[in-house]
Order: C-alpha cells, then structure tokens, then sequence
C-alpha cells in the first residue's frame, strides 16, 4: 500500500472501520466519490464479512429496490477466431479450445434471437463479437441489429472490441443504449493477461464511449489468479472514472479447457461475494451485475451476491460460448428470495432517476 499522506490516508481507513462497525452505516449511503484510494477499497476488502454486506446492502437500499434484478440476454454475433490473446478467453485464435471461427449472423437471425429473448422476460439483449475492433464492412449489419432490437422495445447492448471514436459516435447515433468494454482486471496485473492491446487502449475506448453519450457498461473478471490488491486496484479503476460506468459486469473466470487460465486455483467464492459488495459500495447507482460464472455457484451464493447488491445477471442457458443456468431454475431463485425482474419501463426510470 502506497499512502500520499501518510497519516491522512490512515485517518480514512480507520473511519471507514470504525463506521463499519456502529449501527448506522455511514457514510457512503449517500454521496458519489471518484476519489477513492487504493487504502480505503483494501480496508473494505479486509472488513469482517458481515460488516462488509451490511454496509453494502444499506447502500443498496438507499439507491434501489433492493428486490429488484435487471436480466439482460446475450447472443455471440460473431463467434471465435478472434486475433487478440486474452488469456481467459475461449475464442482467442492463439488458443485450441473447440471453439470453431463463425461469420457475423444476418440481422434476421440476430432478431430472431431477441424476440425469444424478450419473450424470456430479458429487458436488453447485449451482442457480442470476438473482433479485435469492428470492421467498417461490417457497420451497416450492426446498425441493422441495433435498430431492428430497439423497433422490438428492448434495450441494445453491444460488445465490439476497441472502437474509435467516430464508430463510437455511429453506435450512439443508431441508437445503442449501452456498450460494454472491460479492464478485465487492474492496470498493474493486466499484462499478465493480455499483451496484444494495452490498458491504455480500453481507457481510450471507454472515453469514446462515454463521450458519444452512451452508456458505458464495464468491468472486470475475478479469479484469474490475481491477488486482493489487484481486485481493489481493478475497482479503483472504475469507481475513480469521472463518471462511473452505469453498468458493471463482475464475472468469475469460467475456466475453458485449452485457455491458459484452466487449471488456475478457484477463487473462494466469498470472495467473489466480497468483491461485489465492495463495487457496490463504491458505485452506489450503477447496475452490478453478477456475470459469468453463476452456472458453477449454488443458490445461497448467488442469494449472497444479491446480498451484496448484485441487481442484475445474465439470463438463458447460453453467455457467449460457455453455459449459464437454465431459465427454470433462475425462475425458481428469485420466486425462492422474493426477486423481481425489472420490467423496462423500471429500468429507465432508475437510470433516469440518478
Ligand atoms: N471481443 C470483445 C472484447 O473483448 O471487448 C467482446 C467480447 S469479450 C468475450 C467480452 C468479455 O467477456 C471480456 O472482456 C471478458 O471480461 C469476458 N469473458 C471472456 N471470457 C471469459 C471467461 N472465460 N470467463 C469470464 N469472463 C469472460
Ligand atoms: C461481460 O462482462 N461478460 C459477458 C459480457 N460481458 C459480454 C461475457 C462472458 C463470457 C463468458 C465466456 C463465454 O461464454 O464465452
Ligand atoms: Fe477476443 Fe474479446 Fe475474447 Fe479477448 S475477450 S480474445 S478480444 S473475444
């Protein structure tokens, strides 16, 4: 831990503790920062567990129904082949994993897919391609999909890779609601993960992103084989954006047999728990989602993850290429804990309401 003040920096840890444990659970319920350091988010880390959720379940009340889980659904658009080598992914080229290369689909077929979406109660339908960044050939089918999925009154979500800032400003101009770009994990640990693109070029996207005026949906993997301080440094990353991402996708690494990742030591689930509950506390209005991974986790953790303030997943039985949990048994958790999914109408008017 580095401290600029050595004794002001002590100051904040030390009310963040103290504060953690008396009744109320000032003070971050109210308030947005950008100014969190790499201390204050290790001391939230390092709190007694109970004390962590209680303080991330009153700032969750305070800014949401705390019974309320936004679903959104994924499709690959593009499937495989990808050219970067982003270590835990099983549509990087650089690696044997069975996925097979795929053309982009055709916007039919894209549409077909959102209409089965939306009829699974899904509010946005998020497309994803493995591409390094989109080709110009391909924007006229992409703005196709983003029009054809808003004509169907869902929300758009699109995954890309690194756009400029003119595609940026073409997605906006379509209509895309949100796109979604991840650090993946903090500046310090990422080249241990990825060496074809730099950290410095995701900031570069997200800042195209969040000036074009969408929403930025970004965040990060867990489980990789980094360390605590790195999950802190992946969050300050985010929460110290000037504007923080309006959608935060957590995911717990799926390992994919022939990535370089398999075999890397599971991540204590209560860990993973603690990470949510710390995005939570440091981005009390953005949507944390509870991303890939839930096909491996039982019901109590991901009840434990809503604990947290996990308020929204991924639904259907497919992400991109891996597996999610069946629609039944989602269905069956949220009757279990008394969930209810964000209808649309809702969900803009919580981001609205911000
Ligand atoms: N190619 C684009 C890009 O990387 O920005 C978009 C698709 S990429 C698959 C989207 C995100 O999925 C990655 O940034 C990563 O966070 C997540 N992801 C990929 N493989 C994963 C895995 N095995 N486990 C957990 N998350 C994964
Ligand atoms: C995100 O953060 N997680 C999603 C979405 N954004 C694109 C992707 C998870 C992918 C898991 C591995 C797979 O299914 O290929
Ligand atoms: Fe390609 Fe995205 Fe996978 Fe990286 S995460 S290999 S950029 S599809």
């Amino acid at each position: 831990m580095s401290f600029a003040n050595q004794s002001d920096a002590q100051t904040a840890v030390e009310n963040l503790v103290t504060g953690a444990r008396g009744v109320a659970p000032q003070p971050e319920s109210s308030g947005i920062r950008n100014d969190w350091s790499q201390a204050e988010i290790r001391a939230l880390f390092d709190l007694p567990f109970n004390d962590l959720l209680f303080r991330a379940q009153a700032v969750h009340r305070h800014h949401f129904d705390a019974n309320r889980v936004q679903k959104s659904r994924l499709l690959s658009i593009k499937t495989g082949g990808c050219p970067e080598d982003c270590k835990y992914c099983p549509q990087s080229a650089h690696f044997e994993t069975g996925v097979d290369a795929e053309k982009l689909m055709n916007v039919d077929a894209v549409l077909a897919q959102a209409r089965e979406a939306k009829e699974g109660g899904a509010s946005r339908f998020c497309m994803g391609a493995a591409w390094r960044s989109p080709k110009d050939r391909d924007m006229d089918a992409i703005i196709g999909m983003v029009k054809g999925v808003k004509a169907l009154g869902m929300e758009t979500c699109m995954t890309l890779g690194m756009l400029s800032g003119p595609q940026a400003a073409r997605l906006a101009e379509a209509g895309l609601d949100y796109y979604n770009h991840n650090i993946d994990t903090s500046e310090e640990f990422y080249g241990e993960i990825i060496t074809t693109r730099t950290y410095q070029d995701r900031l570069d996207t997200l800042e195209h992103v969040r000036q074009s005026g969408m929403n930025v949906c970004c965040g990060g993997i867990v489980g990789m084989g980094e360390s605590r301080d790195h999950r802190a440094g992946m969050l300050m990353t985010l929460a110290n954006m000037p504007k923080h991402p309006e959608s935060v996708p957590i995911n717990m690494l799926v390992q994919v047999e022939g990535t370089p990742l398999t075999g890397t030591d599971q991540l204590d689930i209560l860990e993973f728990i603690r990470t949510i509950a710390v995005a939570r506390i440091l981005m009390p209005q953005s949507f944390v989602r509870l991303s890939a991974g839930r096909e491996a986790m039982t019901d109590e953790a991901q009840a434990l993850c809503f604990l947290a303030g996990a308020n929204s997943i991924f639904c259907g039985e497919k992400l991109l290429t891996t597996g999610n949990p069946e629609v039944d048994a989602d269905d069956a958790l949220f009757d279990r804990l008394g969930i209810e999914p964000y209808e649309l109408e809702d969900h803009y008017e919580a981001e609205v309401g911000e």
